[in-house]
């Protein structure tokens, strides 16, 4: 199984995110991906991580708006040139204050879309990819960023693989992927399932209820299962059942799997009782709709045990 990796992830690296009305550490950093490598590294996969190739901008622009695109890498820039560089909120093209811009926030954010999209163009090759996309992307809208977001990695794979048939994306990030279901929500060639903490209670708040079904010709194709807090592995493998028995009967060409890890029963901003053996069977279970299938990173955020819960993925993917 190949990974896609790539260290420019590194440079974007804000220190805060505001949350009710207070500067808290940024929850989104550097060594979530760099725990990743190490532990993969650790369990003999150096072989299999790969650096991404480079793919035009014109890529991103097939899911995100030019001015939002210009916007990013713009204040980007300004970001650059102004002392201090402790990062800023922008006032315009944002959905919430969890996603600052800093001087290397579009060239990260450029480089984890090469990652998705070299995941993409191997699948031809390759039956599984897991790519390493930092920062993660499905909070990303058209022309919004937001949770941490800013280009959403796994709608412009999605979007690219749509070319050659339906793709079901699976969303499994303990937050729902308000960017993912904008993107896709009026088209019925791309499906959009996702298991997330209940937006009553949890982010992104606005979006991610049940009766979020699709609009005009993508009515059906969006499904949601918002779940509570506290949800179990018993509950949550009933519910991953369900939707892998959508995806099923939706009878994609790939599937594009928004993978966050932040569903972990020790990770400081989630909510659900998942262990670390427990992602192995969740992949498992994946791994048995037996469909070319993209592993993109999205969140999860205990840094301790992170490595440990990707491996445990990986090897039910194997
Ligand atoms: C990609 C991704 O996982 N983005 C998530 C962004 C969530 N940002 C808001 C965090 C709110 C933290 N609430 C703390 C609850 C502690 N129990
Ligand atoms: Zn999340």
């Amino acid at each position: 199984m190949k990974i896609i990796y790539s260290p420019i992830h590194k440079k974007h690296s804000p220190k805060w995110e505001i949350i009710n009305g207070k500067n808290v550490s940024y929850a989104e950093v550097p060594e979530r991906i760099e725990q990743i490598v190490k532990e993969l590294q650790k369990n003999g996969m150096s072989s299999c991580i790969k650096a991404p190739k480079r793919f035009s901008e014109r890529y991103i622009k097939s899911v995100h708006n030019q001015h939002y695109i210009d916007y990013i890498k713009k204040g980007s820039q300004k970001e650059a040139k102004k002392k201090g560089n402790d990062g800023y909120f922008t006032t315009f093209f944002i959905n919430d204050l969890c996603a600052p811009l800093t001087p290397f926030t579009y060239d990260a954010a450029r480089e984890s879309v090469n990652c998705s999209l070299t995941g993409a163009r191997l699948l031809k090759e390759e039956p599984v990819i897991y790519v390493l996309c930092r920062p993660p992307g499905h909070h990303a809208e058209a022309n919004r960023m937001g949770g941490y977001c800013y280009f959403n990695n796994a709608a412009i794979a999605a979007e690219y693989l749509s070319q050659n048939g339906k793709v079901a994306i699976l969303d499994i990030d303990f937050h729902h992927g308000n960017g993912t279901q904008q993107i896709f929500y009026e088209r019925p060639d791309v499906l959009y399932v996702s298991l997330h903490v209940d937006p009553r209670v949890g982010f992104p708040y606005t979006a991610g209820f049940a009766n979020e079904k699709g609009a005009n010709d993508g009515k059906g194709f969006n499904k949601n299962f918002p779940l509570p807090l506290g949800t179990t592995e018993a509950d949550y493998e009933k519910i991953l059942t369900k939707a892998c028995n959508l995806i099923e009967e939706y009878k994609p060409s790939s599937l594009v799997v928004s993978c966050g890890f932040d569903t972990y029963e020790k990770d400081p901003i989630g909510g659900f009782k998942l262990s670390i053996p427990f992602y192995e069977k969740m992949a498992k279970a994946i791994k048995g709709l037996d469909l070319p299938t993209l592993v993109v990173q999205e969140g999860g955020y205990n840094i301790t045990d992170l490595g440990k819960i990707a491996y445990s993925f990986v090897k039910g993917l194997n």
